[in-house]
């Protein structure tokens, strides 16, 4: 998807109404909820998936997207897609964590060096066992995990270059504990709140800022709130699909393969998406007023380390889980 169709999405988007549309063939409809604006990659490579997914069926599965949080907040949808109430969900591994502890692993703070090792660790043996954990917790989890990107430090009251800056900074977190945890190491305030609530949250500076990738921060307008943007890269973020178990073991397993198999080539795709925007909207965000600060990231890790972040994290995960992340990005 080129940046410009990415951004102005929201024009070629078919805007979902609430509420399922029936199709007459349709043996099956599903709802897809996801939290992001209708102009993120995500949203866009899920209708993609969900055409696709039309038309390789005949018609016999209906799936209606329900972006930016249209259904409930994070997390209620993760309560939604557990009981039924929605069938699909796109929700961060971060919150996901909340229900299934080793996913907030792949947020351990500046783990990934790059998109390569992120891939690597993702599509081998450390994704696998996360998804096997997901899976174990009643849900049903698709292969390839999305792209929620690298995520940096944004403020409306300070500019962030040193670890010292960050003592104190009243920092809105989701409903995450790696992230909660991350930020109480370093010295900061962080507060969760459900994505739907941040930019009210930042309007009325209960929080002084947040912190999230460039086409989040872009997509769901934080640069009205924000005035300066620390290219942190403190943690890589990802989305996992998860549906309900029960619905998807309702769908013929002829069905259900395609089903997958579309929503992970989407995901494929929408990893590409992210990457290139994050690249393109530093440019696109200083023209919306938003001032880069470029940090020295070694100091803020090393400030981690020496809070114990690495220890303590190592022990709640397990060594099993710890090492399968360190074969690939190497010594935590
Ligand atoms: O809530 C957030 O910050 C978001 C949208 O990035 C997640 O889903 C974790």
């Amino acid at each position: 998807i080129s940046r410009r169709h990415a951004i102005a999405g929201l024009a070629a988007m078919p805007l979902v109404s609430i509420g399922s549309t029936r199709s007459r063939a349709a043996e099956f409809v599903f709802k897809y909820a996801t939290g992001q604006d209708p102009t993120h990659p995500v949203n866009l490579r899920a209708a993609e998936a969900i055409a696709r997914i039309r038309e390789a069926t005949g018609g016999r599965v209906e799936i209606n997207l329900f972006p930016a949080n249209q259904l409930g907040s994070d997390t209620d949808l993760i309560s939604q897609a557990r009981s039924g109430g929605i069938e699909i969900l796109n929700i961060s591994s971060s919150i996901l964590a909340t229900l299934v502890p080793s996913c907030g692993m792949l947020n351990t703070g500046f783990a990934f060096p790059d998109y390569d090792h992120v891939w690597k660790a993702m599509d081998g043996a450390f994704g696998d066992h996360v998804r096997a954990q997901i899976t174990k917790s009643g849900l049903f989890v698709t292969d390839k995990i999305w792209n929620n990107g690298f995520r940096q430090v944004s403020s409306s009251t300070r500019r962030i270059a040193t670890p010292d800056n960050i003592k104190g900074f009243k920092i809105r977190v989701p409903v995450a504990p790696m992230l909660t945890s991350l930020f109480q190491s370093l010295g900061a305030s962080p507060t969760p709140i459900n994505f739907n609530e941040v930019y009210s949250a930042l309007q009325t500076k209960i929080v002084e800022g947040q912190e999230n990738a460039l086409p989040l921060i872009y997509t769901t307008k934080l640069y009205e709130v924000q005035n300066s943007i620390s290219m942190t890269d403190h943690v890589w973020d990802g989305f996992w699909v998860v549906g309900n178990r029960r619905a998807f073991a309702s769908l013929p397993n002829n069905l259900r393969d395609i089903v997958v198999n579309e929503i992970n080539a989407s995901a494929i795709a929408q990893r590409q998406d992210v990457a290139k925007l994050s690249d393109t909207l530093r440019g696109d965000l200083q023209s919306k007023g938003i001032a880069f600060v470029d940090v020295d990231r070694a100091a803020f890790r090393e400030t981690l380390r020496k809070s114990g972040f690495y220890k303590n994290w190592q022990g709640k995960f397990g060594d099993e889980l710890w090492n399968k992340l360190q074969d690939v990005v190497g010594p935590l």
